[in-house]
């Protein structure tokens, strides 16, 4: 699935460095393939490894996985039409209603996601939609922050993989549901800031159905020789376009019947 890793284990450990240590100072780097323009996307799970063994030393504590590029908006936002995975942490994990410093982060955006928690173990590279949608415990809304580390929010696939698909942070909020009390692919969300409608969109849009995007995760873990254990809270992908935060912005983020989520930025 992902082709063969070409870079040595120093350059890897070099690399995984070098976003992190942009994103723990706040500030943005060249994309890597400026430096390694062979890098490819088995190379960047690579890094990215590397980045989470880093944060993991220093006691940041990896709370879930994300896939990102899950829908058209965000693909066309982004000019690159695949989609990818990442790790959240409780570095910059918060709850309704927060008030969230833009200092913590370089260019800020936010998405709004649908979000699980996973009752079973997930595994291998076949795994369908069936399979994902039987291991799902619950379903709740999620605001993801993302924030490149790259100049001018604007990178190819192997550099975001790299730099952990641009993960920051992530709201939870509004209210559980079983899967079966919900239609994924009709629950709609409308994302307002400052008063204003910024997004709208329904869980179609990602990948067809929020549980593909599960499916897709477990066989893209499975290339990686990984499984996606019982209890992961997984985030399957901004629905809409990714919208600017600043300092004074609030945002609420409602959904159709995942109840809302507020967030205040300073
Ligand atoms: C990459 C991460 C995308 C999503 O939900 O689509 C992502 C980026 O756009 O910076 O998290
Ligand atoms: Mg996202």
């Amino acid at each position: 699935m992902f082709e063969a890793r070409t870079l040595d284990a120093a350059t890897v450990a070099r690399l995984a460095e070098r976003v992190d240590r942009a994103a723990l100072e706040r500030h943005t780097i060249p994309i890597l393939t400026a430096e390694y323009p062979a890098m490819t996307e088995g190379d960047a799970y690579a890094v990215q490894a590397a980045l989470q063994a880093r944060m993991e030393a220093r006691g940041v504590r990896v709370t879930g996985l994300k896939m990102g590029l899950t829908s058209k908006a965000k693909m066309l936002q982004m000019g690159l039409a695949a989609s990818l995975h990442g790790f959240i942490t409780d570095h910059a994990a918060y709850g309704d209603g927060a008030e969230v410093p833009v200092a913590r982060f370089i260019h800020p955006r936010i998405e709004a996601e649908i979000a699980v928690v996973t009752k079973h173990a997930l595994r291998g590279p076949d795994c369908s939609l069936a399979e994902a949608a039987a291991a799902i415990d619950f379903v709740l809304p999620a605001v993801e922050i993302i924030d490149s580390r790259f100049e001018a929010f604007k990178f190819d696939l192997a550099s975001v993989v790299a730099d952990n698909t641009s993960a920051a942070g992530y709201v939870l909020g509004g209210r559980l549901r079983a899967a079966s009390d919900i239609d994924l692919l009709t629950e709609g969300v409308v994302m307002n800031r400052n008063g204003q409608v910024a997004e709208t969109g329904a869980g179609a849009a990602v990948l067809g159905n929020p549980l593909e995007s599960i499916a897709m995760l477990v066989r893209q873990r499975a290339a990686l020789g990984a499984e996606v254990p019982a209890g992961t809270l997984i985030l399957t992908g901004g629905i809409t376009a990714a919208v600017h935060v600043a300092a004074g912005d609030v945002v609420v983020v409602q959904y159709q019947q995942l109840g809302s989520i507020r967030i205040k930025f300073m």
